[in-house]
């Protein structure tokens, strides 16, 4: 069996107690089947970017995985229903948010995904959390053009 890939997941919440359901998400990715929890960031809030509703909760995690893409992709939608997700409208406010942010150094342009994640650059939401767990993968200077961008460490 080919070697596991690393993969990266932004995690979002913004509906009922976000930081419970972002932990319970990340206990659900670790439990996957033929993945690991590698790492996971600390938790954060973060103003809504391009979205309505409350603040979010939001945090990054690295798995490693012998998922292909499509199947990390499914099982990811799966936790995302399990937590109650509904999606009434684009970037509606959401109990659940999981996004494939980075498979390995895959480049993945399909019907279902894009990854990298097309917008994850532009957003301190998910570079910040990314950058406390892989500092290797957020240039130096990227943060600094975000610095609108309201992103505070939990307790
Ligand atoms: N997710 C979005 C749109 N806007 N804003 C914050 N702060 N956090 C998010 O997770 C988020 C967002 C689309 O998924
Ligand atoms: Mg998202
Ligand atoms: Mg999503």
């Amino acid at each position: 069996m080919k070697e596991p890939v690393t993969a990266y997941v932004g995690l979002g919440a913004n509906l009922g107690d976000a930081a419970a359901t972002v932990l319970g998400a990340v206990e659900a990715l670790a439990a996957l089947p033929r993945t690991t929890l590698v790492a996971r960031s600390s938790l954060y809030r973060t103003a809504p970017v391009q979205a309505s509703g409350p603040d979010f909760v939001n945090a990054v995690a690295a798995l490693h995985t012998r998922l292909d893409a499509p199947g990390l992709l499914a099982a990811l939608q799966g936790i995302e229903a399990a937590a109650g997700r509904e999606r009434p409208y684009r970037n509606a406010p959401r109990t659940l948010d999981l996004d494939l942010l980075l498979y390995g150094q895959g480049r993945i342009d399909s019907a279902r995904l894009t990854v990298p994640h097309p917008r994850m650059s532009e957003r301190a939401f998910v570079l910040v959390p990314l950058a406390e767990i892989a500092p290797q993968l957020v240039p130096a200077g990227a943060l600094a053009a975000m610095t609108s961008q309201v992103v505070a460490r939990m307790p």
